[in-house]
């Protein structure tokens, strides 16, 4: 595609998705990551407007509360409907923005969809329950009431879908929701701003302020975190963000859902399906480029069929195909930006010191553009489960490591700092059960014969350790945007004592 090309697709996407009044002027420029071009500027959010944004939204909450949540519903129902007429034009602004291939960008259009779904249905079954009392004419019960407003920060590699799982749910919840995306990608999320904006036209009953971008860094991810009107704050990023973030929060008895880095693995055992693992295996290792938090970045396979799946699998790295992520049949784009690529290289650098054999890696596509960061993916047989290993490394590296017996693998699979999504490869049942059950996997993902990523919105997502602890999306994650009330009625006349106690009677 040429630049003209790009750039009247880009005009062309700005309006079809209504984004247009915030952007231009002098402000942070968005570099697409397919040619490292300039595409647009973003007016970055002063503080006062950062904080007429949460006024806003505390604002919003006090009406927004009091609508009945299969109202709230309604809300999303609408936004799924916007999302689904937009799915083409945001889809592809996605894959610009972040570099992932369009198939991605539109399953990740196709997964806002789904917790939109998933959330209206939620409307009507945000359930409390009874509890049996201990004394006489009494009610317990628990109750759910919204929370207040949301804090939401997402990472560059899900712009869009990760905000929509916090954001459906906070909106059904009764929450507002105050949006930080990543500074590589506030396009996507000013269209997200505009679709929620047109969802809320024409009902009645949804105040101004319920979904609101703020653009900016670090400073004001922190004043996000610190910001004692955001009951909560789900941040998604990396560790170190986390580790930032986490203690600030704390500190103000706020709550954080955090959704921190992976460092997954996929057991291959001798009764695995092979052809069903490669498939697995390159997906999860290629797909996005390497960066997902759930990308398998591990391989420990049994000595007995290392040899097969490595040789399978090194054929299927070599038919990848490379390049712009928009043209048909290209499965990997490029790296987000050139640190990227100097922390992969570095990465390999590291391996090789640390005793690995590097197969893959290095720069390509270079001439054809100068300003973006297409890589091969890697392979690295390691001797051991060294420290470059244990680190995460945002890029398509992925580690072989060689087992013998399932517990070492086991071991191996949960010796690293992070703990978020893992697999194993196995047709032996005891083998499935021993990986899912309680001594198996300590991550929050564990999946028997499909691979580490590409997690469905139906149940909940997040990890332990390192990764932070969070839930986000389906199952029950809903309860985090939600404040628990435990209520107790008594009917009767007398007031009898929990616990038997006798009190001047
Ligand atoms: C992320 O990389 O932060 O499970 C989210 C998956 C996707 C979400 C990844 N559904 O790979």
């Amino acid at each position: 595609m040429t630049q003209t090309e790009k750039t009247m697709d880009i005009d062309h996407l700005i309006a079809a998705l209504g984004l247009g009044d915030r952007l231009g002027g002098e402000g942070l420029a968005v570099r697409t990551p397919i040619d490292g071009s300039v595409i647009a500027h973003v007016a970055e959010t002063s503080e006062a407007a950062y904080d007429a944004a949460v006024a806003r939204a505390v604002a919003a909450f006090e009406t927004w509360r009091r609508v009945p949540a299969p109202r709230r519903g309604e809300l999303v129902r609408r936004l799924g409907e916007l999302l689904r007429a937009h799915k083409e034009a945001l889809g592809r602004l996605v894959s610009i923005e972040t570099g992932k291939i369009l198939e991605e960008g539109l399953g990740e259009v196709q997964e806002m969809i789904d917790i939109c779904d998933f959330a209206v249905g939620l409307s009507r079954q945000l359930h409390g329950l009874t509890i049996a009392s201990e004394r006489p004419e009494h009610r317990m019960s628990e109750l759910w009431h919204p929370l207040g407003p949301v804090g939401v920060i997402t990472a560059f590699n899900f712009p869009v879908a990760v905000w929509s799982w916090n954001a459906a749910l906070a909106l059904v919840c009764g929450d507002p929701v105050v949006w930080k995306p990543s500074e590589r990608t506030p396009l996507t999320a000013l269209a997200c701003e505009a679709l929620a904006r047109r969802a809320a036209e024409g009902l009645e009953e949804a105040p101004e302020g319920l979904v609101q971008v703020v653009i900016g860094g670090r400073a004001l991810a922190e004043r996000m975190a610190d910001d004692g009107r955001l009951p909560l704050v789900s941040a998604t990023g990396s560790c170190a963000m986390g580790r930032a973030l986490g203690p600030r929060i704390a500190a103000r008895f706020g709550r954080a859902l955090l959704e921190l880095g992976g460092n997954n693995a996929a057991v291959v055992t001798p009764s695995a399906d092979l052809d069903l693992a490669v498939r697995a295996v390159l997906f999860s290792a290629v797909g996005t480029a390497g960066q997902r938090c759930t990308t398998t970045r591990r391989l420990i396979v049994h000595e007995s069929v290392r040899e097969e799946m490595l040789s399978r699998l090194r054929s299927a790295y070599a038919q990848v195909r490379i390049g712009n992520p928009l043209e048909p049949g290209t499965l990997m784009g490029p790296l987000v930006s050139r640190e990227a690529y100097e922390a992969m290289e570095a990465a390999l650098a590291r391996a090789l010191a640390e005793g690995g054999a590097v197969d893959g890696g290095g720069r390509v596509l270079a001439e054809r553009y100068p300003e973006a960061w297409y890589v091969r993916p890697a392979l690295v047989e390691m001797p051991a489960q060294t420290e470059i290993v244990r680190t995460e490394t945002f890029a398509p590296i992925l580690y072989v490591l060689t087992y013998r017996e399932l517990e070492e693998a086991i071991a191996l699979n949960n010796a690293v700092p992070q703990g978020l999504s893992s697999a194993i490869f196995t047709t032996d049942l005891r083998e499935a059960e021993a990986f899912t059950g309680p001594a198996g996997s300590d991550c929050g993902i564990v999946n028997v014969n499909t691979g580490t990523s590409g997690a469905e919105i139906g149940g909940a997502f997040g990890g332990e350790k390192e990764t932070g602890g969070g839930r986000e999306s389906g199952s029950d994650a809903w309860k985090a945007y939600m404040r628990r009330v435990t209520s107790t009625v008594n009917y009767g006349r007398g007031l009898p004592l929990a616990q038997g106690i006798r009190f001047g009677d």
